[in-house]
């Protein structure tokens, strides 16, 4: 979602196929052949398959600057835009897999409860951390303008929804969260993906 999200919001060419995961079709055999970890999303990049989120979305920064959705190298910002992408990829996601994985995974049913609360432990501490981020009148999570940060933060939080503390419930987080999903690029990925939950129109 992160990923389909960024490709409209920078308004360039591209052609979306759906991997229906609620169907397995991850693990379809020529889906393997382009993500051997049968994970989504792939992005097909001159003719090789790339894959996880937050290498996608940085490859997509750089190879349109003109969309200016990430600090270049050597830019004020560029250090604190790497510390939240790294935060984002290598803390909160981990942690959002453990809580929808947990059983699958491999745990046991018991140690998949303790997974799970070991992980809504983590994300609810991610809220706490991205939503001091925000205090202060802070529009977006790097420097004030839009970022890669801001698309995979935005889908994580939409995870969060049926959480028993979900994102929306934190003061700054939510008006964040309202402001992103107002953006013009949100609506038409909703709309593509056909999504019914989780719009500024439903709470
Ligand atoms: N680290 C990967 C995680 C990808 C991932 O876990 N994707 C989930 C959906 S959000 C998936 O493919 N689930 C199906 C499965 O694991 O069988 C990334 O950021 O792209």
């Amino acid at each position: 979602m992160a990923v389909h999200w960024m490709l409209i919001e920078m308004a360039i060419p591209f052609e979306a196929k759906l991997v229906d995961i609620d169907v397995d079709a991850q693990r379809d055999p020529a889906y393997l052949r382009l993500n051997p970890a049968g994970r989504v999303p792939t992005m097909i990049v001159d003719g090789t398959p790339r894959h996880e989120t937050a290498a996608l979305l940085m490859l997509l920064s750089e190879r349109h600057p003109e969309a200016a959705l990430a600090p270049g190298a050597g830019f004020p910002n560029r250090a604190a835009w790497l510390e939240m992408m790294i935060y984002l990829a290598n803390t909160v996601l981990p942690a959002m897999r453990d809580w929808f994985y947990a059983d699958i995974d491999g745990a046991p049913a018991a140690d998949a409860q303790a997974v799970r609360a070991l992980a809504q432990r983590r994300i609810e501490a991610a809220w706490d951390r991205l939503d001091a981020q925000l205090a202060g009148g802070h529009r977006f999570l790097v420097g004030n303008a839009l970022s890669t940060a801001d698309f995979l933060a935005i889908v994580l939080m939409r995870w969060s929804r049926n959480m028993p503390r979900p994102a929306t419930g934190w003061p700054h987080l939510s008006g964040y969260i309202r402001r992103m999903r107002a953006l013009p690029s949100f609506i038409d990925l909703v709309a593509r993906e056909r999504l019914t939950e989780w719009r500024n129109e439903d709470e």
